[in-house]
């Protein structure tokens, strides 16, 4: 059935008999996909490198650069922030830009959030 009649039902009075089944439909607000960005470890990216990236890029203090930083070095990946797709790519941007000047071959990406 169309959504118009199933809005049509809903606003007409009921008749006798007719059951009261569906009467409001949720309204659905939508909010905008997010997009994870990701830092990657590689053997090669000096740890002070990666940490001054985090507080450039990403507006964290020294010692949370420096947690996100080892969590990279230890676990291979680490989530670093969550952004609008625009924002993600941006960032994304910024920070294989400047590795890349650098020569260093650090790696950012972004993953759509589930
Ligand atoms: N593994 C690098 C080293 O030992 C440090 C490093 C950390 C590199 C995080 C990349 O995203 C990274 N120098």
């Amino acid at each position: 059935m169309q959504i118009d009649t199933w809005r049509m039902m809903a606003d007409k009075p009921k008749t006798d008999g007719e059951a009261d089944l569906i009467t409001k439909t949720k309204p659905k607000t939508q909010r905008p996909p997010m997009y994870k960005v990701l830092l990657l470890n590689d053997d090669y990216t000096p740890m002070e490198f990666v940490v001054h990236v985090l507080e450039r890029f990403f507006g964290t203090s020294h010692s949370q650069a420096v947690e996100i930083m080892l969590t990279v070095h230890k676990k291979g990946v680490a989530v670093v922030g969550v952004f609008s797709y625009e924002i993600a790519e941006t960032k994304v941007a910024q920070v294989m830009d400047f590795a890349r000047r650098n020569q260093h071959p650090l790696q950012c990406t972004m993953e759509k959030e589930d």
